[in-house]
């Protein structure tokens, strides 16, 4: 991909933002502008004042553009500048992605195969591959996570990230959003379009109105003047049904909403006519909230007929091991604690926990300490009911210290379960099992 100049960045930089506000007005674009380059490593500090203001607006909103049609154009370039639609060619399946040129002709995300194709007979119709838009999309997640630990995915192509803690590092937000742009670009060879503003609602709005390829920064103070040009349907909750129950009141855009009284609204709409207000006049106090990486992965089974069979119980921790293990290499994280959850027929539940010295992600090593654990119980008051097992204090695997094994049977292992998920991905959950686990007997249900 060709690598931008700072020249041409700025060239970008003016040209999205021609005729879109957030550039021409004093006291929120200016600010940034001259600072430029002070922010960065080595210039002069940004003074308080303009750290303040630029904080104003610093939530991003970043979508990629046509995303699965955008990464099936890396591979196949003589298609860019043709209309083109991501999804199966049959009949009764829908449209995933269009490209804009393909949006020209009416067809949309959502819409029957079928009808897209008649609108636009010319579509080049390509059939998705699910599993490299996902590892694209880890990509573009990993980049937002370069820029700041405050990144709220919504999708597989977007976010919300809040940039304010990166001003010092990186520049305002503007210059944040362009490097965003510039690295998508490079690094992966498809297009992002950005929305800067000082909520995520404004973001998003904004984000929607620069696509594709843009950038637009809507300032604190231009915020309310721009939100009351747009229709109420740009509004967050009001679906098709709001705007035709609003229409019927003569409220067609964001101006008639915030100009009606909240008493009116709230009769009109109930409880969303507060927030439907609230949004007109730009008011989304809703922080980014970066997803929590998940602190436990685990897996339970409720017997059909409670059992105090130790054979039928181990079986069972095996199959959970081998579920608990699966998911756990799949969220790439390994796990130091391993819990066992017993729940009796009476519904007294107990949990025993055993921490490893190495952190583990094999259903193997799982089920030996699950064994360990059921042992230690000692014997058992009555039948069980239910049985778990979960893998906690959880790392990524990356950070986490190589899987030491003791003998070479427990590589042997993870090897073996590695192709396991790969069979599994490929063919379904059932295809593949440890034979101790095909006999039937009294299974969960
Ligand atoms: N997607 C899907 N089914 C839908 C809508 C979308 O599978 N009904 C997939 C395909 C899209 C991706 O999600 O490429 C991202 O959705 P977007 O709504 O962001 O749409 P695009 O990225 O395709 O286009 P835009 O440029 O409007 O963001
Ligand atoms: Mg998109």
């Amino acid at each position: 991909m060709r690598p931008e100049s700072e020249d041409s960045e700025r060239d970008s930089a003016s040209r999205h933002a021609k005729n879109q506000p957030g550039t021409a007005q004093p006291g929120t674009a200016q600010p940034g502008t001259a600072q430029l380059g002070n922010a960065r490593p080595g210039g002069n500090r940004l003074d308080e004042e303009t750290l303040r203001e630029l904080r104003r607006s610093s939530i991003l909103h970043v979508d990629m553009d046509a995303f699965f049609v955008s990464v099936e154009l890396r591979s196949r370039p003589e298609l860019k500048g043709r209309p083109v639609i991501v999804g199966y060619p049959a009949d009764r399946s829908v449209v995933l992605s269009a490209s804009y040129e393909a949006r020209k002709f009416g067809v949309r995300s959502a819409m029957p195969m079928a009808v897209a194709v008649r609108m636009c007979p010319s579509a080049v119709v390509i059939e998705p591959r699910h599993k490299l838009y996902y590892e694209v999309s880890g990509q573009i997640m990993a980049i937002f996570g370069s820029i700041t630990d405050l990144v709220e995915p919504l999708s597989v192509d977007e976010a919300f990230l809040d940039v304010g803690g990166a001003i010092r590092r990186l520049g305002p937000p503007r210059e944040i959003g362009e490097l965003i742009r510039r690295r998508v670009q490079s690094e992966l060879g498809i297009t992002a379009s950005v929305g800067i503003a000082a909520s995520k609602f404004v973001a998003k709005i904004a984000s929607t109105r620069c696509k594709p390829d843009g950038l637009l920064l809507i300032g604190p103070d231009e915020t309310v003047p721009y939100l009351h040009t747009l229709p109420v349907s740009a509004l967050w909750g009001v679906g098709a049904k709001t705007v035709e129950v609003l229409a019927r009141m003569g409220i067609r855009t964001v101006a008639d909403v915030a100009a009606t009284p909240l008493p009116s609204l709230r009769k009109i709409l109930g409880a969303t006519g507060e927030h439907v207000h609230r949004l007109s006049w730009g008011i989304d106090p809703r922080p980014v909230t970066p997803v929590r990486a998940e602190k436990s992965i685990g897996a339970e089974e409720t017997f059909a007929v409670d059992t105090g069979d130790d054979a039928l119980l181990h079986r069972e921790l095996l199959r959970l091991s081998h579920r608990t293990a699966e998911r756990l290499r799949t969220a790439g994280m390994h796990a130091r604690t391993v819990a066992l959850k017993l729940r009796y027929a009476d519904f007294s539940t107990i949990t025993r926990s055993r921490t490893v010295s190495t952190p583990i992600d094999s259903a193997q090593l799982l089920y030996g300490v699950a064994v360990q654990l059921l042992e230690s119980v000692g014997p058992r008051p009555m039948t069980v009911r239910l049985v778990g097992i979960r893998a906690e204090q959880l790392e990524e695997a990356a950070q986490a210290p190589l899987q030491l094994s003791l003998d070479r049977r427990d590589d042997n292992w993870r090897a073996a379960e590695q192709a396991l998920d790969r069979v599994t991905r490929k063919y379904g959950n059932k295809s593949v099992l440890p034979a101790r686990l095909l006999d039937p007997g009294n299974g969960p249900r």
